[in-house]
């Protein structure tokens, strides 16, 4: 898989514009109650919270937990911004899928739990900060990435270096291959957050541009990054 991390303006900027709803976003969204309210931001860590968040697996020195599994969560369906801030409380955040591995692993996680579909932090570079950047065109091939640690994902029209397939689904709502932003054709909303489907096209377990709008369960995951910073500001916490 190719791991390009973006330069280090595009982080900073992806840290901070993807806590606020484009305007865009937010007027088609605007009836919708629990999409896209204006001035949403990311939430940060509570220590508290990180020292008991749930660890239903490990793989790879990484906690996770599918929020159907635990009893806080359980019938929790949340939009794509709120499944990250819920993650991110507890030092984790969506789920991103950077190897073959992992993916086989929650796409067997999905299949033996039966799971519908959940949210990843994968994430459409459409918004703020993202323009002007001739790397991401077109931005249905080259612009996806994963909001968890920034990292790029591989041309959604290929197979990534070192995985036998590629994740994206070849068929959904316009029987095109993903992504295929079929919502945007219907109400205007583009497909920009990154779900796994199970079966939901009789195309098995398989990754899709979905609108960030829907409510689903979701998968959290260690992030590095928070559990560092909060064991960096609270001395002698045991996370
Ligand atoms: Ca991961
Ligand atoms: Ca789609």
């Amino acid at each position: 898989m190719i791991k390009i991390i973006f330069q280090m303006i595009v982080p900073l900027a992806i840290f901070v514009v993807l806590a606020v709803v484009s305007n865009t976003e937010a007027d088609v969204n605007a009836a919708r109650p629990h999409s896209n309210r204006p001035g949403r931001f990311l939430s940060l860590p509570i220590p508290d919270k990180c020292v008991r968040r749930p660890k239903e697996f490990n793989y790879r020195g990484h906690n996770y937990f599918l929020s159907s599994h635990v009893p806080t969560h359980a019938s929790q369906k949340v939009d794509w911004l709120d499944a990250r801030n819920i993650c991110r409380e507890y030092c984790m955040d969506l789920v991103s899928i950077e190897t073959q591995d992992e993916n086989n692993m929650i796409y067997r996680l999905i299949q033996q739990n039966d799971v519908p579909y959940i949210w990843t932090s994968g994430r459409l570079c459409d918004f703020k900060g993202c323009e002007n950047r001739r790397d991401l065109e077109p931005k249905s091939i080259f612009g996806w990435f994963w909001s968890a640690n920034r990292e790029k994902m591989a041309p959604t029209n290929q197979t990534p270096v070192g995985w036998g397939y590629n994740p994206w689904s070849q068929t959904g709502h316009k029987k095109q291959k993903q992504p295929d932003n079929a919502e945007f054709d219907i109400n205007g909303t583009t497909e920009s957050c990154l779900s796994v489907l199970n079966n939901v096209y009789n195309d098995g377990i398989a990754w899709h541009d979905v609108a960030c709008y829907h409510e689903k369960p979701f998968l959290c995951e260690d992030s590095e990054e928070l559990l560092n910073y909060v064991a960096s500001t609270n001395r002698g916490i045991r996370l």
